[in-house]
């Protein structure tokens, strides 16, 4: 077949085409007595694929099976420092230290000669400071000369272990007096107790040799005890200064 159709087809499609546009085939007749109306020609063919259309929405999720975990990440940077965590137990004790100059590393002879030689000096400062002494019995009564409070005696005795003249007896009284040109305190009080005089040890006096009109208490502010110029006894003002005289064993 002819890829052209017929003359009288040609324009037979020519006339329907324009007459499709203007009229129908009767209008076309009327203008036209030539041409005769037939029945309509056949469908031409399909045109061209029309261009795509718009993209579709998204479908809903799929029904398979979820897929295996995939493996750990990269490790990230680090964090910041935390704040300082609370303070720990105190820990054990620790061992003993050394000490190479200490007494406890000297064996038994080195400590005795230290302490022999300890107890000479000792003896020898108590003989000078104490320059005037008196033996009495088992007793030896010394003074340096100074003029104290009843407490400073107390602490200058007690710093030669010894403790303040005491006497026990006669014998002992005079010793002291014939010792101390002056004034003397005597280890003898009632800071404890008002009227009752008792030796530093707080026991009862078995020996007193108190002066006229002693103890009075004058000023109800004298609590301590001076032996007098004349050897006898004076209670007296624990604050107020007399001669030292201390008492040690013999
Ligand atoms: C007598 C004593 C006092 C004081 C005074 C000056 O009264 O009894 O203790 O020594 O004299
Ligand atoms: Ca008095």
């Amino acid at each position: 077949m002819s890829l052209f159709p017929s003359l009288p087809l040609l324009l037979l499609s020519v006339v329907a085409a324009s007459s499709a546009e203007t009229g129908t085939c009767e209008d076309v007749r009327k203008t036209c007595p030539v041409l005769a109306c037939g029945s309509p020609g056949i469908n031409g063919f399909p045109g061209k694929d029309g261009r795509d259309g718009a993209k579709g929405e998204k479908g809903e999720p799929g029904q398979g099976i979820r897929g295996l975990q995939g493996p750990p990440g990269k490790v990230g940077p680090p964090g910041l420092a935390g704040s300082p965590g609370l303070r720990g137990v105190p820990g054990l004790k620790g061992d003993p230290g050394t000490c190479p100059d200490c007494n406890s590393d000297l064996d038994a002879s080195e400590r005795e000669a230290l302490k022999s030689e300890l107890d000479r000096i000792k003896k020898s400062w108590s003989w000078a400071d104490f320059s005037l002494g008196r033996k009495v019995g088992n007793k030896i009564f010394l003074t340096n000369g100074d003029k104290l409070t009843f407490d400073g005696v107390k602490t200058l005795c007690a710093q030669f272990q010894a403790s303040v003249a005491t006497p026990r007896n006669a014998e002992e009284n005079t010793a002291i007096h014939n010792l101390a040109k002056e004034e003397a305190f005597l280890g003898i009080t009632n800071e404890r107790t008002e009227g009752q005089f008792v030796d530093l040890t707080g026991s009862t006096l078995t020996y007193t040799n108190w002066n006229e009109g002693e103890p009075n208490n004058a000023g109800s502010e004298e609590h301590c005890t001076v032996l007098l110029k004349n050897g006898r006894w004076n209670d007296i003002k624990c604050s107020s200064s007399f001669l030292a005289v201390c008492e040690f064993p013999a």
